[in-house]
Order: C-alpha cells, then sequence, then structure tokens
C-alpha cells in the first residue's frame, strides 16, 4: 500500500523490565525462544504488506540494530525498507525528550517521502494485527488521527492512556496514565478502554502537531500525554477496535490478543501463554509467518545419557541448537543453544539462549538471560529467602538471572 509510512518507536529504556534491559533497548529482549519482543510489531507491517519502515532507536541500541541488520534487512526492492534510526541530534544538542520529539527530530523523513498517513507504533507488546483493517477504518472515518485500543482491568488504569468513545467510534475523552479515578468502559465498571500506543495520521495533521508541540515548553513532547489530548477535542479522531481485527486461519479466541510486556510479571506470562496446548498467541499459522533472525545451528538434540535416562522436554519450545541430556525439561522455553545436563530438572522457565544448565540442578520458575551458565546441583526457586539472597525475584516470584552471570561455582 503506497503512501502510508511507518515510524516505530523503539527507544524506550525499559527500567521496568530490569535487568534483561540492562544491556539492551526493551525492545530487543528475546522472547518465545525464536524472537525479539520487536518482531511482533515488525511482522504485523511485513504480513500487511506496508514496507516503508523506520525504527526510531535511542537507549542501548546495539543489540537492536545487531537483530534488525540481521533479521529484517530489506535490499533490492525500490521503496521498500525498514531502515534503523539512531538518535541524531537534528534539532539540537538533546537526545529525544519524548516519544513526540522522537518522530519530531526525524520529521525531514516524513517530508521526505510525503506520505498520506503515518503509522507511529509502539515496538515492545505482544500481538498480531492487520494493520490494513485499522487502515480502512481510518480512512472510512476520515480521521485525522486513529488510536487502536483494547480493554484492559481497570486495576491497570494508570499504566495506559485511557479512552472514553462515543457510539461512532469518536474519542471523546482522553487521560494519559490516570492515577485515580479512571473512566471505566459504559456497563463493564471493571474495565477501561486502554490505547495501545498505535496511532495513524493523517501526515499533515501529524506534522502540524508536532510544530506546535516542539514550540511549547511545558510539553513533556510524549503522544499520551501531549498530542492525544491537544487533537481530539477538535474531534476527527477516532478509535480503532482491536478485538474486531481478524486475521486468516486465527481462531475466534485469539482475536484482542495483545501484552505489554512492560514488567518481568507480565513478560514471564507472555512467554508462559505461548506454552499452552492452545495457546492464544498462534505461533504456527502459516497465513501469518513470524519472521525473526535464525542463527546456522543444528536442531534441537534429546538424547540418553551414560544411565540411559531420557533427555525430555514436556510441553515446551526448544530452540535450535540446544541438546537436553538425560535430563528433563518441563513446561519451559529453551533459547537458542542451550545444554542441559544429566538428572537436571527445568519446570516453568523460560531460557534465553546459549545457556549452561549443569548436572543435578533443578531451577523453577526463573527468567535466564543468554550466556548464563550454572554450576551441577545449584537449585533455584525451591528456598524464597535463599533466592531473594542471591537473585532479582518479581513480585510474583520469578527470579531473573541477567546475561552472562556465572551461577554457583565458587
Ligand atoms: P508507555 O507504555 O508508558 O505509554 P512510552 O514509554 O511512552 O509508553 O513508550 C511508547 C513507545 O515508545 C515504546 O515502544 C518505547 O520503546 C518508545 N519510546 C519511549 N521513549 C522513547 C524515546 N525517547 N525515543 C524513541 N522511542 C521511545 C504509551 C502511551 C499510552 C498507552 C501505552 C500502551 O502513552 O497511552 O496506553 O503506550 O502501552
Ligand atoms: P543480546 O544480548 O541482546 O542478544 P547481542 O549483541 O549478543 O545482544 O545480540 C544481538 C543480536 O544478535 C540479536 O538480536 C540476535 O539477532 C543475534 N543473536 C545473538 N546471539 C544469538 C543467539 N544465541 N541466537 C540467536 N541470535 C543471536
Amino acid at each position: 500500500m503506497s503512501g502510508v509510512l511507518t515510524m516505530i518507536l523503539a527507544g524506550g529504556e525499559g527500567t521496568r523490565l530490569a535487568p534483561l534491559t540492562g544491556v539492551r533497548a526493551k525492545p530487543a529482549v528475546p522472547f518465545g525462544g525464536n524472537y525479539r519482543i520487536i518482531d511482533f510489531v515488525l511482522n504485523n507491517f511485513v504480513n500487511s504488506d506496508l514496507l516503508q519502515i523506520f525504527v526510531i532507536t535511542q537507549f542501548k541500541s546495539h543489540s537492536l540494530m545487531k537483530h534488525l541488520s540481521r533479521a529484517w534487512r530489506v535490499t533490492g526492492l525500490t521503496n521498500r525498507f525498514i531502515d534503523p534510526i539512531p538518535a541524531q541530534m537534528q534539532t539540537g544538542k538533546h537526545w529525544y525528550l519524548g516519544t513526540a520529539d522522537a518522530v519530531y527530530q526525524n520529521i525531514h523523513l516524513i517530508h521526505g517521502l510525503d506520505p498520506e498517513h503515518v503509522c507511529v507504533f509502539g515496538g515492545d507488546h505482544i500481538y498480531k494485527m492487520d494493520v490494513r483493517q485499522m487502515l480502512d477504518f481510518h480512512r472510512q472515518m476520515g480521521a485525522r488521527l486513529t488510536v487502536a485500543a483494547i480493554p484492559v482491568p481497570v486495576s491497570q488504569a494508570h499504566e495506559f492512556g485511557v479512552i472514553e468513545v462515543d457510539a461512532t467510534g469518536k474519542m471523546i475523552g482522553f487521560e494519559e496514565k490516570p492515577k485515580q479515578n479512571p473512566k471505566t468502559i459504559p456497563g463493564r465498571p471493571d474495565y477501561v478502554l486502554a490505547s495501545m500506543g498505535n496511532y495513524i495520521f493523517e501526515a499533515k495533521t501529524l506534522v502540524d502537531v508536532l510544530h506546535e508541540d516542539a514550540a511549547k515548553i511545558d510539553s513533556k513532547h510524549d503522544f499520551g500525554h501531549n498530542i492525544i489530548p491537544t487533537l481530539y477535542p477538535a474531534g476527527d479522531v477516532y478509535v480503532y477496535d482491536f478485538s474486531s481485527n481478524m486475521i486468516r486461519g486465527e481462531k475466534e479466541e485469539s482475536k484482542g490478543y495483545w501484552r505489554d510486556v512492560g514488567t518481568i510479571d507480565s513478560y514471564y506470562d507472555a512467554n508462559m501463554d505461548l506454552i499452552a496446548i492452545e495457546p492464544p498467541l498462534n505461533m504456527y499459522n502459516k497465513h501469518w509467518p513470524l519472521r525473526s533472525y535464525t542463527p546456522p545451528m543444528p536442531p534441537a538434540k534429546f538424547v540418553h545419557d551414560e544411565a540411559n535416562r531420557t533427555g525430555q522436554a514436556i510441553s515446551s519450545m526448544v530452540a535450535a541448537g540446544c541438546i537436553v541430556s538425560g535430563s528433563i525439561v518441563y513446561h519451559s522455553i529453551l533459547g537458542y543453544n542451550t545444554h542441559v545436563h544429566s538428572h537436571a530438572y527445568v519446570e516453568k522457565s523460560v531460557l534465553m539462549g546459549n545457556n549452561d544448565i549443569g548436572r543435578g540442578c533443578r531451577i523453577r520458575k526463573a527468567i535466564i538471560d543468554k550466556d548464563v551458565k550454572i554450576a551441577p546441583g545449584t537449585v533455584i526457586g525451591e528456598d524464597e529467602v535463599l533466592d531473594k539472597q542471591r537473585f532479582h525475584v518479581s513480585a510474583e516470584g520469578v527470579i531473573v538471572i541477567p546475561k552472562g552471570a556465572v551461577i554457583g561455582f565458587d
């Protein structure tokens, strides 16, 4: 579809996802054994045949840039590109002041392509969306801005932009991260309508509002805090109901699956969702291939050890290059090149790749970042007090071991 430019905001610091974001930006955090968080939004655009994409980066961008160049380079197609854009201080000696400033500092890219519409999407959510359907809605409504939305429990309202909408789909109220008394959905007092942080702007509206915002000294230069509240009172701002988005080959129950993986617990739960018997996010739909970087590695291998114990992985996903020998992996995700040695038991855990789990280890409810080596016999996830002394433990009791840690070798 020509005339549509996309800007993916991939520069967020992701502090609530620490220590996974200690070395990389949140969109670069590995997810689901094979993927990085940013792959989901990029697959949405590529599968929607919208291939004029800038990925705007800022914090800790090296891992993300590497991933983009390995997985997402588009070559040899005229006017089709996925270009990473590092922060360049185009408008003065400061980094991006907020999400709106991140686009404003790259406004020359919009002028250069002269699109009709600009999609500004976040880079850190797990979901599938046929973006063409949102664009059709935006065009039908003659909207200047369309915001994608989804119901979330009222207890989480303070983390989102909360929307009020009329029967025609027009936005009639918006409050960014309300501290109290959020406006609930009429007839559903336990839910609010949340902005997904995905916007489609008519290009001229976007350019004009960004110039206006840049001139304001009291602005946070943020789409949620400043741009949407400025635009909607004048009308022509519409709300796209994400739960109406349909993807060929998907089950009815999968409609509206969207996860903000901003915290360790939400990140962990979204990973665990993938290994459900009928996962709400189907990775095996041939009509919606999920592309990523696949390193050249041999297939995963499950072997008997010297005492004829069977290596097995049950209700789990195991990436290439893994070896499970004489050990049991249960309800877990093993990223590339992970070796689980004899007598070990790994349960309800997310291993990101290149990990070595020694003989006889027992590991429960842990997220283990890349390149971690765990000594034989180490027990993790069975003694709350000890775990808290040694590791980062989330509110829901998920243990996180940072990249490159060497555990238990004294
Ligand atoms: P937040 O989730 O708080 O709220 P924010 O931190 O503004 O989102 O980040 C939005 C996107 O922009 C993310 O993808 C992030 O990586 C990126 N980003 C953040 N700062 C950036 C910067 N300086 N440069 C480049 N990219 C940057 C937003 C909306 C809410 C909405 C939620 C949905 O403001 O209204 O409900 O997203 O998650
Ligand atoms: P990170 O800790 O975020 O992986 P790196 O610089 O090591 O940082 O990796 C950056 C990119 O290199 C990744 O996004 C991915 O594309 C690729 N990569 C690195 N290690 C692996 C691995 N073990 N398996 C697959 N891809 C990898």
